[in-house]
């Protein structure tokens, strides 16, 4: 809350004095929606927060009495990549070494539910996370980690059931109950719909599959949290602190809505209801967003009926911020990442990932993964902020700062709640646009130095050193998957399959019965994570997304910047002289959904006067290659950040060339290590746009290229 007092007018009377030409009001600022002051004084916090109390609702301050002084956060590093033998290997390590639970990343086929056999994944297979196909994977996954001992959480949301079903079954085969299981799994689809892009099914059909796991696990497995509500890609996509609040505490809204609809009394699962945060590097307003969302959900919950002081906290994960980590200078990801980790303790989390230095560019290596993991170990045991709960509580910024957040993301919410709520809201594409317009927002502030990011648009090093980087070898990988999904269906009784299936579909069709149950028995007779799957759309379909693009946010940002006219009027002359657009096809292969980056570059070249086509996402590189053929752009941008670039952009330019069409040039952009540059640019690629890139200089890039070609 702002608050301009007589104690702030004298505040301002003394800075006056030190202020030459400028006056205090230009010193205030702002962060998306929240007006921040130089200066707090007492009258800026609220009363109550004097006698605010961990461990009671609202739980402003924390949602234990005791916090990290009785018990720190889990320090929970979100891992996998390739096999199930590998990814084992090296979750043991990190246990050794001080790790305290499991989050395990899948790779983006899994996600989508398809097998590692599938012909639209052969980029896809044991990229950006483990490759699991099968009960025999998940078991080995967790060989020799006792599962009734180890909290595991699993982000998982499209395949959410067959995963599930599948962690259960290897349970149950190495001597646990599913009651003794504890963790997590993310199953939180909207946020999927909004930013993510992991959906596999149609909003409806997503919501009763949230619903069923949320029923069975309240019924059998009351260790596990049902889902975990995110705000974390919100963040990820360049949603403002106050979205991403809103828009996830808006969500839980809905699932909780969801589960009431079956019937389920609020206090036998609210309980179980966790949540999962992004930090990023405005400290303080990070501190206060944690300190917001448990005072907002406490009173959330409370008028949805719960009773249970239980129901009522709001339990979170948080991960530092992948988006602030840079490709340039890459070690300054570290101290990043360190001030992100604190900003999360101070907040009051109860788990934490902190990303490694590397993550900007590729997988973690074993270095980087130390380095991330040390950095919460020794924040645990070197700093002493584990010795008093809700340090920053009563601070007069930071709790001023917790209540205009609770103001802003509670007006937003209560819009969305008297539009109709999140799942319509969300089938309207209204929060995804409005958090595309903040990351466009951000874009610009970056790319003309309003926002400073070290080592990118200011202080850049002369020669960046070389990375020593993780790379997967994603056809062995693929083969290996292959070949062990070949075994288990020779080896499987057909009978059993086939019926457990049958009847997988029919609780689908029928909605008598729950999903997950149906599935358990289905994974138990060796179904595949893709016939699990397949089963269920049949009855539910596959969702298609549609395509929507925001625009003038660049021209509005930029207004009369020479540097931005100068490439508007070089497209208007081409326009001129051409008598049509510069044209431009940005196309999304595989399965990766990020589609942050390429939002941002085709609303910011649609600004400067490209015909900008955007593709579907998930397309095959046959699919790219057609549209673009058919639209007859110049160029296609080619967005990669979920490793499959090697795979597919070569095999874009083989099609192109093969239908005679090599003059259309493509480029790559996304999450691509220096190291790949030159296999890419052999391949034909015409330029690579790595993290950081300004948005200007790819454009102006992109025309030379086209202007040249048009020449020759
Ligand atoms: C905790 N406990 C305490 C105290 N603190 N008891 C007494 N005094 C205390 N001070 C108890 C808790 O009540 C609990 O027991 C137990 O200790 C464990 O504590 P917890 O706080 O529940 O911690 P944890 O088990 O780690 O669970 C944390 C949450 C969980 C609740 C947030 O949902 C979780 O682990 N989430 C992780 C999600 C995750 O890894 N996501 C990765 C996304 P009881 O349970 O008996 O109460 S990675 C995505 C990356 C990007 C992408 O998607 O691509």
């Amino acid at each position: 809350m702002s608050i301009k007092s007589d104690t702030y007018a004298k505040w301002q009377g003394l800075a006056e004095g030190e202020l030459r030409g400028k006056s205090p009001a230009d010193l205030e600022t702002q962060y998306g929606e929240l007006d921040v002051k130089p200066v707090y004084f007492a009258e800026d916090a609220p009363q109550s927060a004097a006698a605010a109390m961990p461990g009671e609702a609202p739980f402003t301050r924390g949602v234990r009495a005791t916090m990290y002084a009785n018990r720190p956060w889990t320090i929970r590093q979100y891992a996998g990549f390739s096999t199930a033998t590998e990814s084992n290997k090296f979750y043991r390590q990190a246990l050794e070494k001080g790790q305290k639970g499991l989050s395990v990343a899948f790779d983006l086929a899994t996600h989508r539910g398809y097998d590692s056999d599938h012909e639209r994944v052969v980029g896809d297979v044991g990229k950006a996370g483990v490759a699991i196909d099968s009960v025999e994977d998940m078991k080995t996954l967790f060989g020799g980690i006792p599962l009734d001992e180890m909290s595991v959480s699993m982000t998982m949301n499209g395949a959410v059931i067959p995963v599930l079903a599948m962690f259960v079954v290897a349970a149950e085969e190495q001597g646990v109950g599913q009651e003794k299981l504890s963790g997590t799994i993310q199953n939180d689809i909207l946020k999927e719909f909004m930013v993510r892009n992991t959906f596999i099914y149609p909003p409806e059909p997503s919501m009763r599959i949230i619903a069923d796991i949320i029923a069975h696990t309240a019924e059998f497995m009351p260790k596990f949290n049902s889902i975990s509500i995110s705000g974390y890609h919100m963040h990820e996509a360049g949603a403002t602190a106050v979205q991403e609040l809103a828009y996830t505490l808006a969500d839980g809204i809905e699932y909780v809505r969801a589960a009431q609809k079956k019937g389920l009394d609020i206090d036998a699962f609210a309980g179980r209801l966790s949540f999962f945060f992004g930090i990023g590097m405005n400290f303080f307003t990070e501190v206060a967003k944690l300190r917001a969302a448990r005072t907002l959900w406490a009173d959330i919950m409370r008028d949805l009926g719960a009773k249970n002081p239980r129901s009522m906290m709001l339990r979170t994960h948080c991960q530092t911020s992948g988006v602030s980590l840079t490709e340039q200078d890459p070690y300054n990801n570290v101290v990043r990442t360190a001030y992100e980790a604190m900003a999360s303790v101070l907040g009051g989390t109860q788990s934490l990932h902190t990303n490694s230095f590397d993550e900007a560019i590729a997988l973690p290596t074993e270095f980087s993964s130390r380095i991330a993991r040390n950095t919460q170990l020794i924040l645990q045991h070197e700093t002493r902020v584990t010795d008093v709960v809700d340090p920053l509580g009563g601070s007069y910024y930071v709790e001023s700062l917790t209540t205009d957040m609770v103001a802003k993301a509670g007006a937003v919410i209560k819009d969305i709640e008297a539009q109709g709520g999140m799942t319509k809201a969300v089938q309207e594409g209204t929060p995804k646009l409005e958090i595309e317009r903040a990351a466009a927002i951000r874009q610009t502030r970056v790319d003309k130095g309003d926002d400073v990011i070290v080592g990118v648009n200011r202080y850049r090093l002369d020669q960046e050193d070389d990375l020593d980087i993780l790379d997967i070898d994603n056809k062995a990988v693929r083969l290996e998957q292959i070949a062990s999904i070949n075994k288990i269906r020779e080896t499987r009784d057909p009978a059993k399959w086939r019926e457990t299936l049958d009847k997988l579909r029919e609780v689908a069709r029928t909605g008598e019965g729950n999903l997950l149950a149906a599935a358990i028995d289905a994974a138990r007779a060796r179904a595949t994570l893709g016939e699990i799957s397949d089963a269920m759309e049949e009855v539910f379909d596959r969702h298609k997304p549609s395509t929507k693009v925001i625009s003038g946010v660049y021209d509005h940002q930029y207004g009369d910047d020479p540097e931005y006219k100068a490439i508007q009027s070089r497209i208007a002359d081409f326009n001129v002289e051409q008598t049509r657009k510069p044209s431009i096809y940005i196309g999304k292969m595989g399965q990766d959904g990020h589609d942050r980056g390429a939002k941002v570059i085709a609303t910011a070249f649609a600004d400067m006067g490209f015909e900008v086509h955007i593709g579907d996402l998930f397309e095959t590189p046959a699919e790219v290659a057609d549209k673009a053929i058919e639209l007859k752009v110049d160029s296609i941008g080619a967005s990669s950040l979920a490793a499959g670039h090697k795979t597919l952009i070569p095999e874009l330019i083989d099609i192109l060339a093969n239908k005679g069409t090599g003059h259309i040039s493509v480029f790559a952009g996304g999450v691509i290590p220096e190291q790949d540059y030159q296999a890419l640019r052999d391949a034909g690629v015409a330029d690579i746009f790595g993290p950081g890139t300004n948005v200007l200089d790819a454009a102006n890039a992109v025309m030379s290229r086209i202007e040249g070609k048009l020449r020759n």
